[in-house]
C-alpha cells in the first residue's frame, strides 16, 4: 500500500478520546489541523452516544474531511438512532435516550450535520480492504454491490417512512457474524459478494468478542486469518482506545 490507512473504530462520543489517538498518530496537531499529509483515515461508525460529545466528533471529522479529502466514514447504528430522533421526534428519542443518546447532542445538531451523518456510506472499498460498522450480514439485504447498498440506504434515511428506519436499526442488532462456528463461511460470503480481500469492522467491542477486560484492549483484534479486523475498542466500556495502521 502506497500511503498510510489509519483505522479508528467506535468512538461513540468520546471526542477527546479521537483527538488524542488522532494526534498520537500524527494525522492532527494540537489545533485540530491535519498534519498527516497524504495519509487516509478511516472511521468505522457510532461517532455518537454514550460519551459526552458526538456532534464534536461529528464536526471534528466533517473539517478534516475539508481539509485532508482523504477521511472515509462508514455509518453505524447509533448514527442512524441520533438521525431518527432527530427526524421523527417522539418514540424514537425515547429509544435513542435508552441506547445511550445525549440530549445536548440533538440540541446541538445542525441540519450540516444531519446531511452529512444522511449521506454517509453503509460500506467503503479501500484498495482491496471493505470496511463497515457491524459485523453483520444484514447489508446484503440492501443490494448486491458497495454502491447498491450505499444508496438503498440513503434512500432509507432520506425517506419519511418510520418502518424502513426501524428495520435498518433492527437489523443491525445483528453481531458477530465473522466470528465462531459460522464465521468463515459467512466472511467468505461477504467478502465474495461486495469485494476486497479483508474486512474491517467495529460494533461488537473487542472485549465483549473475546471477554476480557475492556481496559486491557489497546489494539485491533485481527481474526480470520487476517481477513477480519475488529477496531472496536469498547472506549464506554473503560478502553483506553487505540488507531490501527493497516499493514
Ligand atoms: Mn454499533
Amino acid at each position: 500500500m502506497a500511503e498510510d490507512v489509519w483505522l479508528v473504530g467506535d468512538v461513540q462520543g468520546y471526542c477527546s478520546v479521537l483527538s488524542r489517538l488522532l494526534r498520537e498518530s500524527g494525522l492532527i496537531d494540537h489545533s485540530g489541523q491535519w498534519t498527516g499529509g497524504s495519509a487516509t483515515l478511516v472511521v468505522a461508525g457510532d461517532l455518537v452516544d454514550r460519551g459526552p460529545d458526538g456532534v464534536g466528533v461529528i464536526q471534528l471529522l466533517m473539517d478534516l474531511q475539508l481539509q485532508a479529502g482523504h477521511v472515509r466514514v462508514v455509518i453505524g447504528n447509533h448514527d442512524v438512532q441520533l438521525l431518527a430522533a432527530h427526524r421523527f421526534g417522539g418514540s424514537m428519542v425515547d429509544a435513542w435516550l435508552d441506547a445511550g443518546g445525549v440530549r445536548e447532542d440533538l440540541e446541538r445538531l445542525t441540519s450540516e450535520h444531519v446531511e452529512w451523518l444522511s449521506n454517509l456510506p453503509a460500506l467503503s472499498l479501500i484498495d482491496h480492504t471493505l470496511v463497515v460498522h457491524a459485523d453483520a450480514m444484514f447489508y446484503t439485504a440492501y443490494g448486491s454491490t458497495p454502491g447498491a447498498v450505499n444508496a438503498r440506504v440513503r434512500e432509507v434515511l432520506s425517506s419519511a417512512n418510520l418502518s424502513e428506519w426501524q428495520l435498518l436499526l433492527e437489523r443491525f442488532g445483528e453481531h458477530r457474524a465473522f466470528f465462531g462456528a459460522n464465521g468463515e463461511a459467512n466472511l467468505a460470503q461477504f467478502l465474495t459478494t461486495f469485494g476486497g480481500e479483508r474486512l474491517v469492522h467495529g460494533h461488537t467491542p473487542i472485549a465483549r468478542m473475546l471477554g476480557i477486560p475492556p481496559e486491557s484492549v489497546t489494539s485491533a483484534y485481527v481474526y480470520r486469518d487476517g481477513r477480519c479486523v475488529n477496531v472496536d475498542p469498547g472506549i464506554y466500556l473503560g478502553g483506553p482506545g487505540f488507531s490501527h495502521l493497516l499493514d
